[in-house]
């Protein structure tokens, strides 16, 4: 038995559950990881990402440093390098001059329109408000943005525009006080799988009732009084005709829609053609279901609805989380424990990286750019001259790609992200990478994007800094290094600030003392100065465990659920709805629908996995099909086919699957050498601007013999 040196108490860098580790040290090198019986968030549980997923930081594909591209790329002619002999090592001094010789020059030249960053929701909360304070205070745009773009922005839209909110309402673990709880969208059992774990045990031990809405049969199915398996791109009739049959039948709660909501009069008219059998028509799902999911949830004491991307990646995402707040609105299921709207936000810091201002249109603390008084408290805060702050909403990610030309976006700094792995239609997404004049990645690997950089700047992973993320929950908790930097890596922060002093040099600008933190507990200090729901949040007293903003005081306990009293936009705004089908649907040329999403032993676009001892678990891409699919293209499990869109081709193994409904195939996002997204498409939701990824057309052919010996073959692992 080795006995640690140290043991260091942190939180998972995967998923937003924010699960509590301890990681155990010996000689600088971390060889266990377990988890305390009393850590609030997970009591002492841990999933297989958390439990082993972090030997990443010591494959020996990671960069420790710097490096520059040997032949200086040429706009429209960029092209991808994973092999090392195309780059050369640099000091950091030679790496971080040359990016700010660079990015000055193109300001320079054509201002901040041309300049625009991706934020990290893996990265903490001291970085990502370091990073978009370099672009917004010295580049003077609001080009900044990172992974919540392709992730909850139509649930953070629509909670915006319904109830002036982003956040999920209530935590998590309040499910065991729920006796009636709503999951649609969202294959927790993988994705938040501690949270799975409280859900199954709410409805085992408490007693509750669970009511899944999702195309696919989940693992949480087997825990379900109901399941309704609605077609992808349906949320909105199915939504609203449960809303129909609330107020048809009576079950609305009256005394709550009027002192705490408006717009219910023409809300209640435009349900009229949302009938349950209309619904039926449209989502495939039994009309007497769908009552019943109605009459349920709108009958229990304490009801919650949890979602996921299943309701915000379409271009009809915002519709569809008001579909939901809706029910919500409607029956007063919300302000109480064991009740609320509950996107699970899904990276370890997306909701802090959103907090910290990573965003196009929003300061930190959710801020509009475009109002001066904002803009007037950031620009005293950083110090700089008034009117300084651009006050115009920056572009997207999906728009910085898509703006990447002459006249345009013309540096791009990636901090932490992978766009082409993640963003849809990756094909185009590859033209639009190519026409930038300058590319910086600063990662832990070069991943597919960082491949295209003119420059790699090597990030410490989250086991080497210092920091805070915050948890689905709004959890602000700590994050410690265990261990100390390998190579020449430094921490994100740290890295930010060289940069920035040397960018302010080169512009000129009086050095502001804004670069020089004593450690990341000032950093967060800037940030809670200006941020009146992070006021409360000190170092001293998140050292145990976190606090859950809004934290207004230094006395404050934090705030477990919100709106008890009221919303942030004072009433709850009902919103009457249209249908609006998917961008693309199933025809004879393209007979599937195609839906991407997730493993519980991968991550996103594979860097951190794929570089993992996970990566044996499930090591190569499969597309899941039902068996009647299976059997009308004589296929079987582990045979190879091309599923093809029409906007790419991937190839890769059959699994036949109890999960998966005919007509409805389901590939993963997390493989390269099958990327999901060469087939996806590029539709956005007009106001959310988030991709359609979970619906597109696609056929499917058995593999030619040269196509099949590409794809290795996969020995399969019993799984749920
Ligand atoms: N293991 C693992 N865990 C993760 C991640 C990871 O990469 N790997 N990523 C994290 C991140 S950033 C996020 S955002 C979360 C995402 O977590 P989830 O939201 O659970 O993500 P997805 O796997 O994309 O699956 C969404 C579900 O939506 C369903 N769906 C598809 N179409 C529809 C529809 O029309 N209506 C409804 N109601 N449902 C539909 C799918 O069948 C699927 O079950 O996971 C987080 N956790
Ligand atoms: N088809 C399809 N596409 C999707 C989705 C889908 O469901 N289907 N889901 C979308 C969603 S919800 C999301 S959130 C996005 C995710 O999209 P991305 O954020 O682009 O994906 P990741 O693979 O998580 O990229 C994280 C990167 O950060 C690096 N990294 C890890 N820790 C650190 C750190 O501390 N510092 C720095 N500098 N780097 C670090 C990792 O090595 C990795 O390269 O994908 C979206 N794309
Ligand atoms: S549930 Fe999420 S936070 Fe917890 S161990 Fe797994 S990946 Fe980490
Ligand atoms: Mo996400």
């Amino acid at each position: 038995m080795i006995s640690p040196d140290h043991i260091t108490s942190t939180t998972c860098p995967y998923c937003g559950v924010g699960c509590n580790l301890h990681l155990h040290v010996k000689d600088d090198f971390i060889y266990r990881v377990t988890s305390p019986h009393d850590a609030v968030v997970n009591q002492g549980n841990l999933c297989v990402k958390g439990r082993f997923g972090y030997d990443f930081m010591y494959h020996p594909d990671r960069v420790t440093t710097p490096l520059i591209r040997r032949t200086r790329q040429q706009p429209g002619q960029r092209t991808q390098a994973f092999d090392r002999s195309e780059w050369r090592e640099a000091s950091w001094d030679e790496a971080l001059d040359y990016v700010a010789d660079r990015l000055v020059e193109i300001y320079r030249r054509d201002g901040g329109k041309a300049m625009a960053v991706y934020c990290c929701a893996k990265a903490t909360n001291e970085d990502n408000y370091l990073l978009q304070k370099l672009f917004r205070a010295l580049f003077r745009t609001n080009n900044v943005d990172h992974c919540t773009r392709l992730c909850h922005a139509g649930s953070v839209a629509a909670l915006l525009l319904s109830l002036g909110t982003t956040a999920m309402s209530n935590t998590a673990a309040e499910v065991i006080h729920s006796d009636c709880f709503i999951v649609t969208g969202s294959n927790t059992t993988e994705n938040h799988p501690i949270i799975a774990l409280q859900m199954k045990r709410a409805v085992r031990d408490y007693g509750a009732k669970l009511i899944v809405i999702d195309p696919r049969r989940l693992e949480l199915c087997d825990f379900a009084t109901l399941w309704l398996p609605l077609k992808p791109g349906t949320n909105v009739p199915l939504f609203t005709a449960m809303a129909h049959v609330i107020v048809q039948e009576g079950l609305v709660n009256r005394e709550f829609i009027e002192a705490r909501t408006i717009g219910y009069d023409e809300f209640v008219r435009s349900l009229e053609p949302f009938t349950p059998a209309y619904a039926e028509s449209i989502t495939g799902v039994d009309r007497a279901l769908i009552v019943e999911a109605a009459r349920l949830y709108a009958t229990a004491r304490n009801g919650a609805i949890f979602w996921g991307m299943g309701i915000s990646q379409f271009s009809n995402g915002t519709a569809g989380a008001l579909g939901l707040i809706h029910l919500a609105l409607l029956t007063g299921h919300i302000g109480r424990l064991g009740t609320g709207l509950n996107p699970l936000r899904g990276q370890n810091n997306v909701q802090g990286a959103s907090d910290a201002g990573a965003m196009p249109f929003h300061y930190p603390g959710y801020m509009e750019v475009d109002k001066e008084e904002n803009a007037r408290k950031w620009e005293m805060a950083w110090n700089i001259e008034p009117g300084g702050l651009n006050r115009t909403r920056g572009l997207t990610t999906t728009e910085i790609l898509s703006h990447a030309h002459p006249g345009g976006v013309r540096a791009l700094y990636i901090m932490g992200e992978n766009p082409m792995m993640t963003e849809p239609n990756l094909n185009v997404t590859r033209l639009h990478m190519e026409q930038l004049e300058f590319l910086v990645a600063q990662d832990l690997f070069i991943n597919e994007s960082g491949a295209y950089a003119d420059v790699f700047l090597p990030a410490t992973s989250w086991a080497e800094k210092d920091g805070t993320f915050t948890n689905t929950d709004r959890r602000v908790q700590r994050v410690r290094h265990a261990i100390a930097p390998r190579g020449q890596s430094r921490p994100d922060a740290e890295i930010v600030c060289d940069l920035a002093r040397r960018i302010e040099q080169r512009l000129g600008r009086p050095a502001s003392a804004g670069w020089n933190y004593a450690g990341p507990e000032e950093i967060y200090r800037e940030m809670a100065d200006v941020v009146s729901m992070f006021a409360g949040i000190t170092y001293a007293r998140i050292e145990e465990s976190g606090l859950q903003y809004p934290t207004p005081d230094a006395t404050h306990p934090g705030t477990p659920f919100l709106f008890a009293e009221t919303f942030p936009s004072g009433r709850g705004r009902f919103f009457p709805l249209e249908y609006i089908p998917v961008a693309e649907e199933a025809d004879d040329e393209y007979p599937f629908i195609l839906t991407t999403g997730r493993l519980l032993e991968h991550w996103h676009g594979g860097t951190m996995t794929r570089h993992s001892q996970l990566n044996t678990l499930y090591p190569a891409p499969m597309v899941e099909m039902h068996e009647i699919d299976a059997t009308r293209l004589a296929v079987q499990t582990g045979d190879a086919v091309r599923v093809t869109s029409r906007r790419g081709s991937v190839v890769l193994r059959v699994e036949i699957s109890p999960k998966a409904r005919p007509g409805v195939v389901f590939i993963p996002m997390h493989f390269t050498e099958a990327a999901a997204n060469l087939l996806t498409i590029d539709a956005l939701d007009p106001q959310a601007k988030i991709p359609e990824f979970k619906a597109c057309a696609v056929d499917i052919q058995i593999a030619d013999v040269a196509d099949a010996q590409q794809v290795p073959a996969v020995e399969l692992r019993g799984r749920y």
